[in-house]
């Protein structure tokens, strides 16, 4: 291959993180929230150094553009390494409730700290950290019931860190999206370029749309293609299959044709689709059991 898939500028990722690794320092509960069409990819390396001693909230976004079996599957992948995750769709306001309870808990916890060492409550102060674009300025509009502030399609919306108080109880930090430095994994690169979750990144359409195609092949979502296109291709390339696409539907143009399919798929013209399934994991596989699992089906 001669170049990266995907190249992106760290740098006022690097300046936003600074800023954030500072405010940290005044913070009780991280909520870190992934995108739940691929939870793995939006898992950032840092965050577990960022969490430290503190409090996290695992929250998983977009829960509209996963299916309630998929939900299920990482809800029990999570579960069994003891995390548990809320899923929200903070676009229409699902699973908020439970957020803010979550937070709230953390609250009560500082709180009784505080008065055991003979100080006034506070509210609890949590930021909301993720990739870009996951929708964490969303999530914060959701979790105030107004919009305070700016969440828009685009990656890279949020600019600046933002205190904002929710209540009494509850003060929000808003954070723009963080990236790693470098990030090794190509296929996760791909990940984060095909669900638009990275921000100011230059990668060529072409290769992110043939990717999307091989990846849906490969999870057994060709039905999809084959139903918003009406083109079939079996066992061919992603790049075949988009070449054919656009002989078939846009003139020979490529271009414009991974840009609609890298659309369709981002807007949710597909489908519900994960673009990651859970991993094996033994001890899940001990807890599927004594759920009564059928056992031919534990793992995949
Ligand atoms: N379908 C769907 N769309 C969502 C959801 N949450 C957020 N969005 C949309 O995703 C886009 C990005 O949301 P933002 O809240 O700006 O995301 P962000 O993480 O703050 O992005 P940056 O500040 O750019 O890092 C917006 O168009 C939201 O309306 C969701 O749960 N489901
Ligand atoms: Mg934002």
């Amino acid at each position: 291959m001669t170049s990266p898939a995907i190249q992106w500028y760290p740098g006022h990722i690097a300046k936003a993180e600074k800023a954030l690794r500072e405010q940290l320092k005044l913070v009780d509960v991280v909520l870190e929230v992934r995108d739940a069409r691929i939870p793995l990819a939006t898992e950032h390396p840092q965050v577990q150094q960022w969490v430290g001693s503190k409090d996290r909230v695992l929250v998983l976004n977009r829960l509209d553009m996963v299916s309630a079996e998929m939900r299920q599957q990482w809800s029990d992948w999570f579960n069994a390494q003891g995390t548990l995750p809320l899923f929200t769709d903070a676009q229409h306001g699902k699973g908020i409730q439970a957020v803010m309870k979550a937070t709230q808990v953390v609250g009560a916890k500082v709180n009784q700290k505080r008065r055991d060492r003979g100080l006034l409550p506070r509210p609890v102060r949590a930021v909301v950290i993720g990739f870009p674009n996951v929708g964490k300025s969303a999530l914060i509009n959701r979790l105030l019931k107004r919009r305070v502030v700016e969440s828009a399609r685009r990656a890279g919306i949020t600019r600046q860190l933002r205190w904002v108080r929710i209540s009494e109880q509850i003060e929000l930090l808003d954070a723009p999206g963080v990236l790693p430095a470098r990030l090794d994994d190509q296929e996760a690169a791909l990940k984060l370029a095909i669900c638009d979750d990275i921000g100011e990144a230059a990668y060529d359409n072409q290769r992110v749309a043939a990717a999307l195609i091989d990846l849906l092949y490969r999870l057994n979502y060709g039905q999809a293609l084959a139903s918003r296109y009406e083109v079939e291709l079996e066992d061919q390339s992603g790049e075949a299959y988009l070449h054919a696409l656009a002989a078939a539907k846009y003139q020979g143009d490529a271009e414009r044709t991974a840009r609609q399919l890298l659309n369709d798929f981002r807007v949710g013209n597909l489908g519900a689709i994960a673009l990651e399934h859970p991993p094996f994991n033994e001890s899940l596989n001990a807890c599927k059991r004594q759920r009564g699992y059928d056992q031919s089906n534990a793992g995949d």
